[in-house]
């Protein structure tokens, strides 16, 4: 069994932010430091693994004058998504039927007909747009990843292989392409230049029509410990108020806040070019402001809050370890790849990881080492013990390993604060 392995990234291959993705302001203030952890979600084949793993400094950082937390280390995207970005919206059946529903209230609205146009951001796999098709809309993707913009094309979805910005939307308008809806479901907190997305959505824009965005929510971050979601891959956590702020910097208005409980919460924003915030606005800043998280105040114990979480869920393996011998892992998620890096578990602890997403088999996680089975695994190997990483789909995960459950498996469910589930 390999065991970890790992070695400062080269310098040359990230930078640090000086001043704030959003406002542009100086004066970032430290708020958690995660010392060094690989890239979440580039897993290494068992060719990689001949080289030790790279790890990169990890710090989030909160910005004075806006508000926004942001990771300041920044790694160029062209290393975060290549054609080793394997994740795969299809593989949460939850996610899925979200998807098909946001369509289709979509279409039931009439905000979607047979002469209307949506675009997704970040397409993915086309796990949304195969709905728009289905239901006769006209659906064009955009994805950077070229396996990803294959697989959708092979669903039908028309799929434009890119980043999106200002650029790209100037591209599509000169094609004729104008979106009635734009869809950016958790990809807001991967981009770089978001000056230059917000204003290629507010161009790419029909009048009268709406942006709908997806992002975890910064309050769900904080008050539910999930550390684990911070990675240089999440460059901003995003609460309503700086995004209030930089919509308006951009010629958008934020007029609508849905929650959702999808990555332990998360916002479904609804963007227009014109029009005033509802209530449910006012209701989530007034939720952000008595968190401290607008004045920054609840920040500041935030570190001490994660620093015991993880010295409890130390204690919780080594104990588990001891009485029930090495666990499996179930989800090799980006998450994983940091809550595995944090605690610094070895193969000793967690053996192997099981993943729905067949594009991870015979791959690693990241830093652990270990390797990436087919879900089956968990009935074939009979784990005592599996560790949750993917914690945020643990109904979805229980229902599906009732089996496991009922041999008598259990599973360990790391945060936000450990316990195990036993049938
Ligand atoms: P999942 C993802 O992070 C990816 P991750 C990304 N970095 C992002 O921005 C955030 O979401 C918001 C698997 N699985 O979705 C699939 C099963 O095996 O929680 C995934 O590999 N069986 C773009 O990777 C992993 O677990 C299941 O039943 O932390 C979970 O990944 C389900 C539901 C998932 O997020
Ligand atoms: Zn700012």
């Amino acid at each position: 069994m390999p065991a970890r392995s790992t070695v400062p990234a080269p310098p040359s291959s990230w930078s640090r932010i000086t001043s704030c993705r959003a406002c542009g302001e100086g004066g970032l203030q430290p708020v958690l430091d995660l010392g060094q952890v690989p890239l979440a979600d580039v897993f290494p084949t068992v060719e990689d693994l001949a080289q030790p793993d790279p790890v990169y400094p990890l710090t989030v950082v909160v910005c004075p004058s806006c508000g926004l937390l942001q990771t300041r280390e920044d790694v160029p995207a062209s290393e975060l998504f290549d054609d080793r970005y394997l994740y795969r919206s299809s593989s949460s059946a939850d996610l899925v039927a979200r998807a098909r529903r946001q369509v289709l209230d979509l279409v039931g609205a009439g905000r979607l007909g047979p002469d209307a146009t949506i675009v997704e951001i970040a397409s993915n796999d086309g796990y949304l747009l195969r709905h728009a098709v289905g239901a006769g809309v006209r659906a064009v993707g955009i994805d950077p990843v070229a396996a990803l913009a294959a697989e959708a094309r092979a669903l039908g979805v028309e799929t434009v292989e890119a980043f999106f910005d200002r650029d790209l939307a100037a591209n599509l308008l000169a094609d004729g392409i104008r979106a009635d809806v734009i869809v950016a479901n958790n990809v807001f907190a991967h981009v770089e230049d978001l000056a230059s997305t917000c204003e290629g959505m507010r161009d790419l824009l029909a009048p009268g029509g709406l942006i709908r965005i997806e992002v975890p929510w910064v309050h769900a971050l904080v008050d539910g410990l999930a550390f684990d979601t911070t990675y240089h891959e999440h460059r901003c956590h995003f609460g309503v108020v700086p995004l209030v702020r930089l919509f308006a910097r951009h010629g958008l208005v934020l007029t609508h806040v849905e929650h959702l409980p999808v990555h332990g919460g998360s916002l479904r924003l609804t963007v227009e070019h014109s029009g005033a915030p509802d209530a449910s606005v006012r209701d989530a800043i007034a939720v952000e402001e008595a968190a401290g998280l607008v004045d920054g105040s609840g920040y500041a114990a935030f570190a001490g809050r994660v620093d015991d979480a993880v010295a409890r869920l130390r204690a919780v393996v080594a104990a588990t370890v001891e009485r029930h011998g090495p666990m499996a892992g179930y989800g090799a998620a980006a998450k994983g790849t940091v809550l595995a890096n944090v605690l610094g578990l070895t193969t000793d602890e967690v053996a192997w990881v099981v993943d729905r997403n067949a594009a991870k088999h015979g791959r690693f996680v990241p830093g652990l080492r270990a390797p990436i089975l087919s879900v089956e695994a968990l009935v074939d190997r009979a784990p005592e013990v599996t560790f949750l990483f993917a914690w945020n789909h643990e109904a979805e995960v229980l229902a599906e390993q009732a089996a496991v459950l009922a041999a008598g498996g259990r599973f360990l469910v790391p945060l936000p604060t450990p316990r195990t589930v036993a049938s």
